[in-house]
């Protein structure tokens, strides 16, 4: 049967007829993906400066994962691990050598690794620590976004995604982000710390860099108190901030280093927790798992999208071209009443809007880039991530800052 076409505004409705209402989306219709490049139904071409949040930083459908893909999908998909096969045991000493850890432990989405090292530092504090039964303690930053789970969700001060979902799940301490001796005064005063769990680089809240040495200090603050100190990068990780982990920035090798999004370049939901055999060994047969967690499909990609980010020089290229994004946009913001300033590390970067005069100016900004041929979304209403795939080029980021700039320019009073 002749595949039926279906007109932008035909798909949107559909959408909107059909699915469930949690997103916003901008009113693009995309239909394909190559490298730095989208076209929506209608043939137009876009640049990608969302990188689907980070997750396709060797850029859309890169040839040699989706050959690892396709290759693995015709062969064997899911055994479920009641069974060994042939790609997990492979992909599991690939994955623990290419970041320096004992064991990995494989899941799909980002929240689920997130909830896995959540459930893995509760284990370890009370059989390895010695904390009492059920007083396991967690800190967490302000503003932190590590998923979307009911347990997650329970230590967001996001309102838009904390309310209406109680009873929350107790065990989490929340202090302000980029704030040592807020940890250190919290460790001191909570005896049951299990552990730190923090974002490198707060994605969600707009690119939010910490001071330089606030990890290394966090990291040994909880070594002095023993509690586990987790990374989330899943947002930050696989070369997005220009170096392969946010945390390679202060030398921090974190006691739980979670991953997902670009760790399958996009194609595929893959997400990894890794850790040292002291704290992973806690886990036995029966006591965590997944359907899909560790699927050979899973396995095989996630090897070749971790080859493609070292054989492209992936993180030296957002590291490069990050500096020069930034340099561009702080040019930009001191001739503009409407971008205030620019933060961010590698391509990971946010433009902050200054949207006195209209709440909405961040959102018609992108807008307007879209019909300019950039895709970018606003965060907390006043800051638009720039986050383009790591396989951009000069040119190609100079064409970008230009569409970025005349973009704004019409904003200007
Ligand atoms: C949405 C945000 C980004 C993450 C970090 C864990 C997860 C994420 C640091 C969970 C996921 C996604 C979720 C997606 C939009 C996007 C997002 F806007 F929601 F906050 F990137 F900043 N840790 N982030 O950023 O991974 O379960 O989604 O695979 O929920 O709208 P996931």
């Amino acid at each position: 049967m002749k595949e039926k076409k279906y007109t932008a505004n035909e798909l949107m409705e559909l959408e909107n007829q059909y699915g469930a209402h949690n997103y916003h989306p901008l009113p693009v219709v995309l239909a394909r993906g190559e490298g730095v490049y989208v076209w929506d139904v209608n043939g137009k071409r876009y640049y990608d400066f969302l990188s689907a949040y980070s997750a396709v930083n060797q850029g859309h459908c890169h040839p040699k994962i989706i050959a690892a893909l396709i290759e693995q999908s015709q062969k064997l998909t899911l055994t479920s691990r009641a069974f060994y096969n042939d790609k997990l045991g492979v992909y599991d000493q690939f994955i623990t050598d290419y970041f320096g850890y004992e064991k990995v432990l494989p899941m799909n989405t980002g929240a689920e690794a997130v909830e896995t090292a959540i459930k893995l530092c509760r284990k370890w504090a009370y059989e390895k620590k010695g904390l009492p039964k059920n007083s396991a303690q967690i800190i967490v930053c302000e503003n932190n976004f590590h998923g979307r789970t009911t347990t997650i969700v329970s230590f967001s001060i996001d309102p838009e995604a904390h309310n209406h979902y109680g009873p929350y799940t107790p065990g989490f301490i929340v202090i302000p982000y980029n704030n040592a001796p807020a940890l250190e005064k919290a460790l001191i005063e909570n005896p049951t710390v299990a552990g730190f769990l923090v974002e490198p680089i707060q994605g969600e809240a707009g690119a939010y860099v910490p001071d330089d040495g606030y990890l290394k200090k966090s990291f040994e603050l909880c070594h002095q108190h023993n509690v586990l100190f987790i990374a989330d990068e899943v947002q930050t990780g696989i070369a997005r901030t220009g170096k392969l982990l946010a945390c390679d920035y202060e030398n921090v090798h974190p006691d739980i280093l979670i991953l997902g999004k670009a760790l399958s370049g996009g194609v595929y939901p893959v997400s990894a927790v890794l850790s040292s055999n002291e704290i992973m060994e806690v886990f036995h047969p029966g006591q965590h798992g997944s359907t899909f967690g560790g699927n050979p499909v899973a396995a095989a990609v996630a090897i070749s999208a971790l080859e493609v980010i070292k054989e492209e020089n992936l993180a030296e290229n957002s590291y490069e071209l990050g500096m020069f994004f930034r340099c561009e946009m702080k040019n930009l913001c001191e001739n503009s009443t409407i971008a205030a300033f620019v933060r961010g590390k590698g391509l990971l970067n946010a433009l902050i809007i200054n949207n006195k005069a209209n709440t909405n100016i961040a959102w018609d900004i992108c807008l307007k880039l879209a019909e300019n041929g950039l895709l970018a979304k606003p965060t907390h209403t006043n800051i638009i991530r720039f986050a383009p795939p790591l396989i951009i080029t000069k040119n190609q980021t100079e064409e970008c800052i230009e569409i970025i700039r005349k973009t704004v320019l019409l904003f200007e009073s």
